[in-house]
């Protein structure tokens, strides 16, 4: 059970958008994402500190494959800042699919934290923006909450859990990701590349939570 974890003071819950998109259903359904949502409530009951992240897009967001003739889902183009996977419109600012799942219940969660907002560019990372330069604040409210160890769930395992847990190690803090509590897209290799990459940048991988 999760008492295995025995989360303390300096330990919080990161709970990357568990969001009917990203569900079955949604615009941009994660295999097995509905799966999670009983796994992380009981999680957050042994944790102190739980943060949600909501990823928050306007219409029209540059990662929407929509916003860009001829090309589609799933396929990658150069934006200004870099390479964006394009995805299906999603998580639109106030939409039914933007909406946290309704079965997650967390009512202590301290903060929800949303992403993604800037019509130019994505934000995968709870982070930064996939600039890799636009901090989303985050880093400096984990410090001054005196917050030093994440454990990261949620949606997806290849993309903003990823992210995510890569920046939480370059910003100083100890990262663990609970893998049986995430689910991933898994395009073209995506999750195996996820997997080594964190594992390489010193981030825990857990295949079970307990
Ligand atoms: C995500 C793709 C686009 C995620 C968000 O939450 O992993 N993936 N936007
Ligand atoms: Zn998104």
């Amino acid at each position: 059970m999760s008492s295995r974890l025995n989360p303390g003071a300096q330990d919080l819950l990161l709970v990357i958008d568990v969001q009917n998109d990203f569900c079955a259903g949604g615009a941009l359904a994660v295999p097995g994402g509905d799966e999670v949502v009983a796994k992380i409530n009981q999680l957050a009951t042994a944790f102190a500190h739980v943060l949600l992240t909501q990823d928050w897009h306007p219409p029209g967001h540059s990662s929407f494959a929509s916003q860009h003739p001829g090309h589609r889902p799933f396929d990658t183009m150069q934006l200004p800042y870099g390479a964006q996977t394009l995805w299906p419109d999603h998580c639109v600012q106030g939409s039914h699919g933007a909406e946290l799942h309704p079965e997650l219940a967390i009512a202590h969660a301290e903060l929800i934290l949303r992403k993604g907002y800037r019509a130019e560019v994505d934000s995968y990372s709870a982070f930064y923006e996939n600039d890799r330069h636009t901090p989303t604040g985050l880093a400096g409210y984990l410090r001054e909450r005196g917050l030093q160890r994440l454990f990261l769930v949620g949606l997806a395992t290849d993309y903003c859990v990823h992210y995510s847990a890569l920046d939480g190690r370059r910003e100083g803090f100890e990262v663990v990701v609970l893998l049986d509590a995430c689910r991933g897209l898994d395009s073209n290799g995506s999750l195996a590349r996820a997997l080594s990459a964190m594992r390489a940048a010193g981030v825990e991988l857990r295949e079970d939570a307990g």
